[in-house]
């Protein structure tokens, strides 16, 4: 099966709203004056928790996998969608949705507006409000677990520079029924059974792991494989995911948007690729080719790893905000060379106050409304890794 290549950003959402954003909403309205934080929650690099907080995290997924629903759908219609599915299905669900109401509806013009092209890999990222949407993306998944499931503990991150040299030893991929998140799935081309299905591990459905709704019931699938060569300068993901690399994107970007999201967006992809599977958007075998999403990346948020990947980006994100002033709410439709102001890949609509519209069950949310992450409503930060 191909492996698929990836849009970078995540969109929201249709669960109900958080308490947060129907303050947030009051707050809009001029009935309330600006919330503070009170304790700010601390997001943890999976490998510092103990088993028993990674156990309490797996726990709550599986509660909101569990957690069955009808829905609306995205469309004009506002149809309810057929079948079974989970709360934990509507965060993939809306991934998809949204992409796809985003191509068929005036409704979403404004979506297309503020993120203009999926950034492909190995072209520039064109998505100005990506880290944006992302973040906000992130952080309706853990309120959702804490609110839905009664989560306590800290939202983990995957930091995978620490393992670039053997991504397959990873810790993120443990066995343990209780509190791994699995390894690998059997990918034996000669069986026509495997397809990639994730055997070990909490989400394992031996180990009363979930079916997933998206885009026909099926369990987590799996396919680690480092790969390379689908362009003559491409390097396997053991060279691109180190330090040096996190490096490059922090460090020589200071100022420039436009690059930094460049560098992330190709360290997001190659994480997606690498696992495969339901994070990269391969198909399940059961559906027809025709049948596939065409949109890649549609229900990457499958794979429970998609929140602990997208963390750490968020957290690579905050980081470069802190470093440099010029950082900090550093957002704009055009980079600091535009040298071609007709190409797709500059959005000068993209503004830090462009609102991102979310559906009618969710406050429209602007890019500047999250760039500190320890200000209201977020209200979280990033351990310092031990
Ligand atoms: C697993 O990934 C490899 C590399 O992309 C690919 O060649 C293979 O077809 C994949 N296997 C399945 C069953 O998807
Ligand atoms: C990356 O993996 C390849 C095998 O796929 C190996 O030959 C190479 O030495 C590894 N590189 C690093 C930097 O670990
Ligand atoms: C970091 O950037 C330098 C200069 O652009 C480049 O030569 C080097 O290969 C980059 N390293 C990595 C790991 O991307
Ligand atoms: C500018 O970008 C447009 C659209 O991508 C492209 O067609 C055009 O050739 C580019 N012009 C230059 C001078 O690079
Ligand atoms: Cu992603």
């Amino acid at each position: 099966m191909a492996r698929s290549i990836l849009f970078l950003f995540a969109l929201a959402i249709l669960t109900a709203l958080s308490h947060a954003q129907r303050s947030y909403a009051r707050e809009e309205s001029g009935q309330r004056q600006p919330q503070k934080c009170g304790k700010l929650l601390i997001r943890k690099e999976w490998r510092t928790l103990t088993n028993s907080e990674k156990s309490e995290w797996v726990g709550a997924v599986k509660c909101l996998g569990s957690v069955r629903h009808e829905r609306l759908s995205l469309t004009q219609d506002k149809t309810i969608l057929e079948g079974k599915r989970s709360l934990y299905d509507d965060f993939s669900y809306s991934h998809a949705a949204v992409r796809h109401s985003a191509h068929r509806n005036a409704y979403f013009l404004p979506w297309r507006a503020s993120i203009p092209v999926p950034p492909f890999l190995y072209c520039p990222s064109s998505s100005h409000t990506y880290t944006s949407a992302d973040r906000w993306f992130t952080y309706l998944f853990d309120t959702s677990l804490r609110r839905n499931c009664g989560y306590r503990g800290p939202t983990p991150y995957w930091d995978w520079s620490r393992d670039h040299a053997d991504l397959f030893d990873s810790p993120v991929f443990e066995d343990s029924p209780e509190h791994g998140l699995g390894g690998t799935g059997d990918c034996d081309p000669s069986s026509p059974e495997a397809d990639c299905t994730v055997a070990t591990g909490a989400f394992a459905l031996s180990n009363g792991g979930f079916e997933l709704a998206w885009p026909i019931p099926h369990p987590l699938r799996r396919n680690l494989t480092l790969i390379t060569g689908w362009f003559a300068h491409e390097l396997p993901q053991n060279r691109t995911l180190g330090p040096a690399s996190v490096r490059n994107a922090t460090e020589r970007t200071t100022g420039d948007f436009f690059s930094f999201q460049r560098a992330m967006a190709l360290m997001h992809n190659h994480v997606h690729n690498f696992v495969g599977g339901d994070l990269a958007g391969d198909c399940p075998k059961a559906l027809r080719e025709q049948d596939c999403p065409g949109m890649a990346d549609s229900f990457t948020p499958n794979d429970p790893l998609f929140w602990l990947h997208h963390a750490q980006l968020d957290r690579l994100w905050n980081e470069w905000q802190r470093r440099h002033p010029s950082n900090f709410a550093a957002f704009s439709g055009m980079p600091l060379t535009p040298h071609n102001m007709t190409s797709s890949s500059y959005d000068l609509h993209a503004h830090a106050d462009h609102l991102m519209p979310f559906d009618v069950q969710s406050v429209p949310v602007a890019p500047r409304m999250v760039f500190d992450i320890e200000a209201w409503p977020l209200c979280y930060r990033y351990a310092d890794e031990e």
